[in-house]
């Protein structure tokens, strides 16, 4: 035989069956997510952990209305069920009741696929009484297929309860904060430990429908209920997040223990010391960036002291990206020192928005008793004294004329901040939070 041999054209290959319950778009028109701009919750986890009861209860939802999430150990949902917000205010948001995970972490592929939980913009994964393999599967399935995902740990008022029983505790509050720092050192150690989890994908909040249904009366119980229902409403959805212009960043720099972390959290209405807060420590100091989402639309960063000397103020500008903040704020005590008018005299000739904050000026005010109209020139004096030593270093400096100087008492950025305190020591604060929340 001779000749040359054609070989035989192999078979076209067989196309690889993507899964569709693995694919986001499918997903979403699965969902009448698609078009639409509507952040949707997959409210996701183990069985009886209080998924349903607490859908109910951040919609205001009566158990027994006819448009409630059926609840208790005979409801367990079967399929994925979608509820409303009844506030028009928060109709872009859509829970989703999704039925309970099984035991058996092996299927939770399946689980996640049956699902389909590729479709949602975030997941909030319910865990039981205690975290089992199954919740750290889900986190790991979420990470893979880019669903941002947070743990849940429900019922924390009985969990408390059993704390203060099970450990003779003699108050509610000191069995709530022993409770609250245990459960979430060990819930972070177990998705370290088995799950290889990074901190920033073992964030815990723990809650209590209770405390969300009825705050008068089981407010004792509070842990992180006010932070979960901000990160649910203050999100965008995914694909707004790719593409609609970023929120608006603005940045705090200055002195370490000048100011910047109090203001961000008399911002954000978070009391200092708290977990969700920036840091308020007067033995240490911040050296990496923070963010803070404020609402949908604003993201507080704070920046890394400026006291490191070495640092040119351009390496400062540029090793911390401030370029792409919309608002530079430098915050400082008494006097503004030279590094950080050049650090702002810098970002301006970068065009970079700046302002200045004198902090803490609640501690350079006595009060005056009773005497508001004293307390009044108390203030004026100053405002005066300062801003004109303040003008004589920014006035140096071309590129910093014009730019404002607002006076805070971190105390009277709160919301809820009284009217004596605002009376003794309320100064610019709500001038510049209209600066901070304008756009
Ligand atoms: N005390 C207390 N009970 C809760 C809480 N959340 C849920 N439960 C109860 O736990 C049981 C299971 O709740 P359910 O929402 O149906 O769990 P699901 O299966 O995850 O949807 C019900 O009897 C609820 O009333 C809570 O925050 N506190
Ligand atoms: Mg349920």
């Amino acid at each position: 035989m001779g000749g040359t041999e054609t070989k035989p054209t192999p078979p076209p290959p067989v196309p690889v069956q993507e899964d569709e319950r693995l694919n986001r778009a499918s997903g979403r028109q699965y969902f009448s997510l698609d078009g639409k701009i509507i952040f949707s919750v997959a409210v996701c986890g183990q069985m009886s952990s209080g998924k349903s009861r607490f859908i109910n209860a951040i919609r205001g939802v009566d158990e027994s209305a006819a448009n409630a999430a059926p609840v208790g150990e005979y409801h367990e949902t079967q399929e994925v069920k979608k509820y409303a917000f009844p506030d028009p205010g928060l109709s872009h948001i859509w829970l989703f009741d999704v039925p309970g995970s099984s035991r058996d972490s092996v299927k939770n592929e399946e689980y996640f696929k049956e699902h389909q939980l590729v479709a949602f913009d975030c997941a909030l994964i319910f865990v039981g009484s205690i975290i089992r393999d199954e919740d750290i599967e889900l986190a790991k399935l979420a990470i893979k297929h880019g669903v941002p995902f947070k743990f849940v740990l429900s019922k924390c008022d009985q969990r408390i309860e059993d704390h203060e029983y099970d450990h003779n505790a003699t108050d509610r509050e000191t069995a709530k904060k022993a409770f609250s720092k245990k459960i979430t050192a060990k819930t972070r150690n177990q998705l370290h430990k088995k799950g290889g989890l990074a901190m920033s994908q073992s964030e815990i909040f723990l809650i209590s429908s209770r405390v969300i249904e009825n705050p008068d009366v089981y407010g004792q119980y509070r842990i992180d209920e006010d932070y979960l229902l901000r990160y649910i409403t203050t999100q965008e959805p995914l694909e707004v997040q790719i593409t609609q212009k970023r929120p608006r960043s603005i940045g705090f720099c200055g002195t370490g223990k000048g100011g910047k972390s109090s203001l961000i959290n008399g911002l954000m209405g978070v009391p200092n010391g708290d977990k969700w807060g920036a840091i308020v420590d007067q033995y240490s100091e911040n050296t990496t960036k923070q963010k803070y989402k404020l609402n949908r639309l604003t993201t507080l960063v704070e920046l890394p002291h400026t006291d490191q000397l070495e640092e040119t103020p351009r390496n400062y500008i540029k090793n911390h990206r401030l370029d792409q903040l919309d608002l530079l704020v430098l915050v400082t005590r008494e006097m503004v020192r030279k590094r950080d008018l050049e650090i702002a005299n810098t970002a301006r000739q970068n065009n970079i928005n700046c302002i200045f904050v004198r902090s803490a000026c609640d501690r350079d005010l006595k009060p005056t008793a009773h005497n508001p109209e004293e307390q009044k020139a108390n203030k004026r004096r100053l405002k005066e004294t300062d801003l004109e030593k303040y003008m004589r270093g920014i006035e140096t400096y071309p590129a910093l004329v014009g730019v404002k100087c607002y006076f805070v008492s971190s105390c009277c950025i709160y919301e809820n901040c009284s009217a004596e305190n605002k009376r003794d020591f309320g100064l610019d604060e709500d001038e510049l939070k209209e600066k901070i929340l304008s756009d």
